[in-house]
């Protein structure tokens, strides 16, 4: 299968941790890999260009966008917290995003949305694309704007966009919780591949989740996307339960499928 399907391809959030992980595996996806952040990650190398941009100011994002043809979106304020960066950043940046997108024709775009869209429904509880957001805060929040957003700039201009509500991606998981969430990153970029490659994307709402034994969510809704997951959770499960403490049934962490963020804050004044 090819994956090279697009000539220039933007990647943002380029200095964070699956920026990083996604740099050297997404090259083979394009001729020129395009990356950006606010945050310095030093020179371009083969293959790719650099170009800095704070997602909050909008002619720097329309600088940033022009010229591309698909775009993966990973930059942003990653974690719950006060509204106001997460307000520039998730909310007047993606805005500022499509905007750019749709004065440029970029046609595609794979949006890094989150677990936490719908963290207030129980872990007990299997989910599916169309259940209602439940967002589990500000940064919850922020994210289910963003899938709406997309949505609108589907409807009215036909900017196709994966919704990928990404779990927990990092090297492995960290905790229990993690045994139902990880996402691997072979199987991230995998799963941004077939948001790239398949023919007709549409607007879909995707969980961003390895092949785990454990799980809250079904990608019944999203098979036209063509994502089969390589990796799972299940190798690392003896070590997980061995290291952690069994769970207090009683915590709201426990109990919510978005864990300590249901907790968090508040962050108000
Ligand atoms: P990260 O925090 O390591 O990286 C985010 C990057 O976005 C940073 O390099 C940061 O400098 C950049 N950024 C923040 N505000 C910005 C702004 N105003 N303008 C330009 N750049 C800005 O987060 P990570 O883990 O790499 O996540 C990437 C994306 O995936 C984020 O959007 C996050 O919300 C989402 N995600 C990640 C999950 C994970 O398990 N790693 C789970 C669910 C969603
Ligand atoms: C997220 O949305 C965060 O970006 C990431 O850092 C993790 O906290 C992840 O969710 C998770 O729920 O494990």
């Amino acid at each position: 299968m090819t994956i090279k399907t697009h000539h220039k391809l933007l990647l943002t959030g380029a200095a964070g941790g699956l920026g990083t992980a996604l740099r050297d595996r997404l090259k083979p996806n394009c001729d020129v890999l395009r990356l950006s952040d606010k945050a310095d990650f030093g020179p371009a190398r083969a293959g790719e260009e650099v170009m800095l941009a704070d997602l909050a100011d909008g002619a720097a994002v329309n600088a940033m966008v022009q010229g591309v043809d698909a775009i993966v979106h990973l930059g942003g304020y990653s974690v719950e917290g006060p509204f106001e960066p997460i307000l520039q950043a998730n909310i007047i940046g993606v805005y500022n995003l499509y905007e750019a997108a749709r004065q440029h024709g970029v046609k595609r775009v794979v949006f890094a949305s989150s677990n936490h869209v719908t963290g207030f429904y129980r872990q007990s509880q299997t989910l599916t694309a169309d259940m209602p957001p439940r967002p589990d805060g500000f940064y919850g929040v922020s994210k289910a704007f963003g899938e709406d957003l997309s949505r609108f700039y589907f409807d009215r201009y036909g900017i196709e966009t994966a919704c990928v509500r990404i779990g927990s991606s990092f090297p492995e998981p960290r905790d229990r919780r993690m045994l139902a969430s990880w996402l691997s990153y072979d199987d991230l970029h995998r799963l941004i591949t077939a948001c790239l490659t398949t023919p007709v994307l549409g607007h879909s709402i995707i969980f961003g989740m390895s092949n785990n034994a454990v799980t809250w969510w079904s990608n019944e809704q999203a098979r036209h996307v063509g994502y089969v997951p390589q990796d799972t959770s299940d190798v690392f499960r003896d070590a997980v339960y061995a290291r952690t403490e069994a769970p207090d049934l009683n915590d709201p962490a426990v109990q919510f499928q978005g864990g300590g963020f249901v907790k968090a804050g508040p962050f108000s004044g």
